[in-house]
């Protein structure tokens, strides 16, 4: 039989077979993916073959194979560095929920985030969540963010899950498609499932829990299908996005406003930091490319893998006037 893996908790996978039903599975034996090193064998998304255990009491289902992904995406395991952990397999789309201050949602991050989608051939549209609660200063903040990224030619969505705003145009994007919300804990992923589709009942964070940092309401990735003919992978809230180990001459290649510069700087390997007659840099002396995207750059080509753990907004935009102030 096969099916599609729906969630996975570590040892059980629910696999939603051809003709309807969901069971949980197991995997048979050790599963190793060619070249990939990775804590989940398995992933939601996935397409798998299966054979229901016919020693079991209740009906339970043994994955033997699983096919070829079109793409996944993935990360650094928080835990073990050396590891990747996917998120999801088989995506048409990602969307990125990000809100201004509640939580705050960084370039860096983003651009991280942006950097592995590109790597691994996904697109990603950005989706500014809670534009409700947006206003003066933060409103002005969210802008600029979706001007740095319009700019570059990301499509950004401003919504509102609590108030319904913005969502048809969010459907629209998803009718027949498979798609992945992601972003850090709290910025609204499962309450915007539940916009969409009401009946489902996600659990979210409730407002004395708001306060609490750090706690993941949704715990595990899982796929949902939706009334109006899209599938979508609500997924646990992501701190920092570790970014799997890249080659320093690959990163760039994944900044497209880079990517489009790069036969102009005077040598082709450049790396677009001391070299010079480096477009990239030239286009940022005269701001056509924005300086978060540089430093954001600069921090991965640094490898600076500790720093994406304890970024925050204010800092950011200092250090990045401050390289501004250095270079002028
Ligand atoms: N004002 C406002 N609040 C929102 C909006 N969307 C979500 N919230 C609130 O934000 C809080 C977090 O929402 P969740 O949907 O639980 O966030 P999540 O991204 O699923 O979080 P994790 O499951 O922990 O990753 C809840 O209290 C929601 O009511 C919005 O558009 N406007
Ligand atoms: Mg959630
Ligand atoms: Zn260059």
């Amino acid at each position: 039989m096969t099916g599609i893996v729906y969630k996975s908790t570590g040892s059980w996978y629910t696999v939603k077979s051809e003709n309807g039903d969901f069971i949980e599975c197991r995997i048979k034996g050790k599963f190793r993916m060619k070249g990939i090193k990775s804590t989940n064998p398995i992933a939601v998304g996935d397409v798998v073959d299966f054979e229901l255990d016919e020693t079991s009491d209740t009906v339970t289902g043994v994955i033997h194979n699983i096919h070829e992904r079109k793409n996944y995406i993935v990360r650094k395991s928080v835990n073990l560095s050396h590891q990747m952990h996917i998120i999801a397999s088989n995506l048409d789309y990602v969307f990125l929920l990000i809100t201004i201050n509640n939580p705050p949602t960084t370039f860096n991050f983003i651009d991280r985030f942006l950097v592995t989608a590109e790597a691994y051939g996904i697109e990603t549209i950005l989706v500014f969540n809670k534009i409700d609660t947006l206003k003066d200063e933060v409103l002005d903040d969210q802008l600029y963010m979706q001007y740095v990224y319009q700019q570059i030619g990301y499509k950004c969505l401003r919504v509102s899950a609590a108030e319904g705003k913005g969502i048809d145009e969010l459907k629209e994007l998803m009718i027949g498609k498979t798609t992945m919300f992601s972003g850090h804990s709290g910025v609204g992923k499962s309450t915007l499932v539940n916009a969409m589709e009401p009946t489902l009942h996600l659990k979210t964070k409730t407002i004395s829990e708001q306060s609490m940092q750090g706690q993941h309401t949704t715990t595990f990735a899982e796929m949902y299908d939706l009334s109006f003919g899209a599938k979508i992978i609500d997924t646990p809230g992501i701190k920092g996005f570790g970014i799997v180990d890249m080659e320093k001459s690959e990163i760039s290649g994944y900044f497209p406003e880079f990517f489009k510069l790069k036969d102009q700087c005077k040598f082709n390997n450049c790396l677009h930091k001391d070299e010079p007659k480096c477009a990239v840099k030239e286009a940022l002396e005269k701001d056509e490319i924005s300086w978060t995207r540089y430093n954001s750059y600069l921090k991965i080509l640094e490898g600076d893998e500790d720093h994406y753990r304890t970024d925050d907004y204010a800092n950011e935009r200092a250090e990045s006037d401050e390289n501004r102030n250095k270079q002028s």
